[in-house]
């Protein structure tokens, strides 16, 4: 049997309790609870839909298990870096996260960074303007969300995938265009 044609995994790296599971259970499922059950490890959401698999991991980064994550981290497709604008200690944290990532993976997969927690608006501690700035110095997307009321969440990872998929499939156009050119080269190497 044929696999799914388009296979999409993200993973959310931020620190502990910037809302990673949060903003995943809100996007796969539309829930929200206000009790953090840290994640033990890794974590992941699975969707299936005909020719189509998305797979969302969350990790909290800075454990012993992260070791063995960084062995795995050339399958995934995106990184997606997760802070709360009110608590400057995970922007700060972040920051050395990033730098792990594009040391040993580059960075092209590092494609965004979401700023959770816009609905505490009286205890913002990170502006829009700076983690715009630290976006752009690592030539990625800035955005902002809200797992709790869900401002933004569905709007930040569709916009994703919908990059994901465009890159996927012209991976694979390219793909189908290398055999048509030589194809054509043979072709036309014969006829010349
Ligand atoms: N006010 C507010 N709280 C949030 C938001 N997202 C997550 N939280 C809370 O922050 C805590 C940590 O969230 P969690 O998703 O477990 O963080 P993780 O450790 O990064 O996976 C929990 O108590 C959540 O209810 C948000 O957008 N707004
Ligand atoms: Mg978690």
């Amino acid at each position: 049997m044929e696999g799914p044609i388009l296979d999409i995994k993200i993973m959310l790296i931020g620190a502990s309790s910037s809302g990673k599971t949060s903003l995943r259970k809100r996007f796969f499922r539309d829930t929200f609870t206000l009790l953090h059950e840290p994640t033990v490890g890794c974590d992941f959401d699975l969707r299936k839909e005909k020719g189509s698999k998305l797979q969302m991991w969350d990790h909290r980064g800075g454990e012993t298990f992260w070791n063995y994550t960084k062995r795995v981290l050339h399958r995934f497709d995106a990184f997606v870096f997760v802070f709360s604008v009110a608590e400057r200690h995970t922007f700060e944290y972040m920051q050395k996260l990033i730098r792990d990532i594009q040391e040993c993976q580059g960075k092209d997969k590092c494609k965004l960074i979401v700023g959770n927690k816009v609905d505490k608006k009286d205890a913002r501690e990170v502006s829009f303007e700076e983690a715009q700035m630290l976006a752009q110095e690592h030539g990625m997307g800035y955005t902002e969300a809200s797992a709790l009321d869900g401002f933004n969440v569905q709007e930040c990872f569709d916009q994703l995938i919908r990059d994901l998929t465009e890159e996927q499939m012209s991976k694979k156009g390219q793909a189908v265009n290398l055999i048509d050119t030589s194809d054509t080269e043979k072709k036309c190497s014969i006829c010349c």
